[in-house]
């Protein structure tokens, strides 16, 4: 496939803000295909003799960023297989790239960005959504120590992208705190700005 025939869409926020929430809304309402970087690393790391699955678990534990070689090749990998089994042209990438170089590489090696749709919300109220999910969601990082890990690498690491894709007029910023059905109302409406 070629990289003029898809079109790509990051979905960014904090541990948290809603981006999964906000993508099945969008999934049912636009026909996008939805691929979550981390649900990826989960698929990667349970899957039976992956070579990766101690590191990516020590990652994912840790909150910190997986090396992006590994990332990046999932999300091709799911790409090039929803392009020719699902012929799928939209694509939300949810949760990535959450490096510089990650950013770089994807943008470089597989497809530039259309923009990305940043969720904002502030940590007290994500904290609050992932403790909660947390009771029920026997994901490894639900917790409080990995909570705050997510949130330290989440400002110091992520946020630059974010500015960088700002810096170049590439993101469409929400705020996240209103419930789930309002923040997908204005969702909507900057996507039709947006020309989606
Ligand atoms: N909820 C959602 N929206 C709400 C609303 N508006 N009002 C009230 N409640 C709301 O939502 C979280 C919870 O909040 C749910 O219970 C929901 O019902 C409720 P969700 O939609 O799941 O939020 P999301 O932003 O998707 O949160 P998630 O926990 O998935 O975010 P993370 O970014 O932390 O997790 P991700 O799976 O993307 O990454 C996990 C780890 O993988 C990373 O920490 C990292 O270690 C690794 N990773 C990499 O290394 N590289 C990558 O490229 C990607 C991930
Ligand atoms: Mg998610």
């Amino acid at each position: 496939w070629s990289p003029d025939e898809v079109t790509v869409i990051f979905v960014l926020g904090g541990p948290g803000a809603g981006k999964g929430t906000q993508c099945a809304y969008l999934v049912s309402d636009y026909g996008f295909k939805h691929l979550s970087a981390g649900d990826l690393l989960r698929e990667e790391q349970d899957r039976p003799g992956s070579e990766f699955g101690e590191m990516i678990k020590t990652y994912i534990r840790e909150g910190t960023i997986v090396p992006m070689e590994v990332t990046v090749q999932l999300l091709e990998n799911a790409m090039k297989v929803a392009i020719e089994k699902e012929k799928k042209t939209l694509f939300l990438i949810d949760g990535f790239p959450r490096k510089l170089d990650q950013a770089h590489a994807f943008e470089r090696t597989v497809v530039p960005s259309k923009f990305t749709l940043f969720f904002d919300c502030p940590e007290d109220v994500m904290q609050e959504r992932l403790l909660n999910r947390g009771k029920t969601s026997g994901r490894a990082d639900d917790n409080i120590e990995s909570i705050k890990k997510r949130f330290r690498t989440f400002v110091e690491t992520s946020m630059p992208v974010v500015d960088e894709f700002e810096s170049q007029g590439k993101v469409v910023k929400i705020m996240a705190t209103a419930p789930p059905d309002e923040v997908y109302k204005n969702v909507q409406e900057k996507f039709k700005e947006r020309g989606v």
